[in-house]
């Protein structure tokens, strides 16, 4: 849903998207037509075609996924395709990433993907972390581009663990303070330190602070922690949520997707706004398809 909210202004400033467009509350046309998802989602869709299928990791069987799914016109990165054309050649998939950009790539394209990870094993965390690693490295090999998905996994994980109505509302500091537990790196322990004093500090921030802050590239590091941000700032709504992390410019449709995957798992199915549902895009993979995704991972937990 926030891949296909953010498509049309990927790439566009925080600035300009308000100059332009005031705030985007709604699908629109862009470079694919209204609702259409990107390589987000469609990398998505293979991941959890794949767990689905093997009943948990296999790097053979998911490679040959996202290589079968493979639709150019969705705007995957370089990175991602470079590797997936070498899988396609004979390249091992547990080998071909790691060259890339010498030493890996920290594209945020392993992150985008994940949440079928975060909701299967959201009991599991050691296995839920092991998992987002291993899927991971498919494509993206460098540390910074691991342990993005990792922590994007992981705050999937722990929403989805969330009992809105037993609970009331969810614990902004404690979700933040276990995120901190789990990384290692500077890169993501700064960033998260930084949301923690914007969402318990005084809100003297303005949104082009908190982009110089967190970021909103095609970098994990530089949009992972601005998804969690988002709808830590938003919780309350899935709508608000993914508004908001949209209309923060940018790489919009990835920190859409991400900042909607955390919100989905938190507010559930019923959180989506029903004209989203219905503008998103049916083809053959599209929204019934992933519909029944979703069904077919709880199925998949609970046996
Ligand atoms: N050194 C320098 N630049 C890098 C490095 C590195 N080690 N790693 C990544 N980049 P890529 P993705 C930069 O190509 O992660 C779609 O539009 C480099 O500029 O691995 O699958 C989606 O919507 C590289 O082109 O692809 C997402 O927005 C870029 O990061 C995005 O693409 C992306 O890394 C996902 O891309
Ligand atoms: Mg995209």
């Amino acid at each position: 849903m926030g891949d296909a909210l953010g498509m049309p202004v990927e790439g566009m400033p925080h600035n300009e998207i308000e100059q332009v467009y005031g705030s985007i509350k709604n699908m629109m046309d862009g470079w694919l037509p209204k609702g259409s998802y990107t390589d987000d989602t469609q990398l998505m869709i293979g991941l959890a075609e794949s767990l689905i299928e093997c009943r948990g990791f296999s790097g053979a069987h998911m490679s040959r996924q996202f290589i079968s799914n493979f639709e150019p016109h969705r705007g995957y990165g370089p990175g991602t395709i470079r590797v997936l054309n070498n899988v396609k050649e004979g390249q091992g998939w547990h080998e071909a990433a790691s060259h890339l950009y010498g030493g890996g790539s920290y594209g945020n394209g392993a992150a985008m993907r994940i949440a079928p990870v975060g909701i299967l094993y959201y009991d599991q965390p050691e296995k839920l972390k092991q998992v987002a690693e291993v899927t991971s490295r498919i494509t993206h090999a460098h540390p910074l581009g691991v342990e993005g998905a990792v922590l994007q996994a992981t705050a999937v994980g722990l929403a989805a663990n969330v009992d809105l109505i037993e609970s009331g509302t969810l614990n902004k500091i404690d979700f933040i303070e276990q995120l901190i537990a789990v990384s290692t790196l500077d890169e993501y322990q700064t960033k998260l330190d930084m949301i923690k004093s914007f969402i318990t500090g005084p809100k003297n921030h303005t949104n082009n602070d908190i982009i110089s802050a967190l970021g909103v590239g095609v970098q994990a590091h530089k949009s992972v922690p601005m998804a969690i941000y988002c709808f830590l700032e938003k919780c309350g709504s899935y709508r608000d949520a993914v508004c908001y992390a949209v209309n923060m410019g940018g790489d919009t449709d990835t920190i859409g997707a991400m900042t909607g995957a955390l919100a989905g798992a938190l507010h559930g199915v019923r959180g989506i706004p029903e004209e989203w549902l219905e503008d998103l895009e049916n083809s053959q993979k599209g929204r019934d398809h992933i519909m029944k995704l979703g069904e077919d991972l709880y199925d998949l937990h609970i046996n």
